[in-house]
């Protein structure tokens, strides 16, 4: 069975990252998406709602996982019995961390391959970054995280902002 990690932050999970899922999912028997557990020091989501919101975000793939992972991807890997690691690049601006993040992995773990996907151009300017922005000061997120996923984060602001 073939296994690919797509590992992140997800904080929180977009449209973009849902495009590189569904693709991915399409190339692999079985899809984990792996979910980092500290990803920030502050982010807006905590792990257990980031999960539940790919977990929402995802419900129509019968072959993805989400996972909780710490410490070294290539750890995380080895424990999945996983080689093939997906990510996706919006922009120039992301493959020289992309390209850092790919050789050093493939030192420590040689077996491994980084496969990257291009952004779909619909969503190439959606970030976590710009949701989170979009929450703080009350906007609508509609068209940029899927929408099985949007009312798990209303609630789970609700529950911040009380
Ligand atoms: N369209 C397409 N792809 C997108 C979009 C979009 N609109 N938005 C984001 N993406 C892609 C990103 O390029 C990335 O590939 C992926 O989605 C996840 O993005 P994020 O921002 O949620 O996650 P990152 O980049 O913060 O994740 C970093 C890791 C958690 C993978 C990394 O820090 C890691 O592996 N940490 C563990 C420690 C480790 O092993 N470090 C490496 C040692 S060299």
């Amino acid at each position: 069975m073939r296994i690919g990690v797509y590992p992140g932050s997800f904080d929180p999970m977009t449209n973009g990252h849902l495009d590189i899922i569904e693709r991915g999912a399409e190339v692999v028997d079985k899809l984990i998406v792996g979910v980092l557990v500290n990803s920030t020091k502050h982010p807006m989501f905590n792990l257990d709602e980031r999960i539940r919101i790919l977990t929402a975000g995802t419900g129509h793939l019968a072959n993805v996982e989400i996972l909780p992972f710490h410490g070294l991807l290539v750890d995380f890997l080895r424990e999945q019995d996983a080689k093939l690691v997906f990510r996706g690049l919006r922009a120039v601006s992301d493959f020289e961390y992309e390209l850092q993040m790919a050789q050093a992995n493939r030192n420590l773990y040689p077996e491994m391959e980084t496969l990257f996907l291009c952004t779909n151009v619909q969503y190439s300017f959606i970030s976590s970054t710009i949701v989170k922005d979009i929450l703080r000061h009350g906007g609508s997120i509609q068209h940029f995280v899927p929408e099985s996923a949007i009312k798990i984060i209303d609630d789970i602001r609700r529950n911040q902002d009380g």
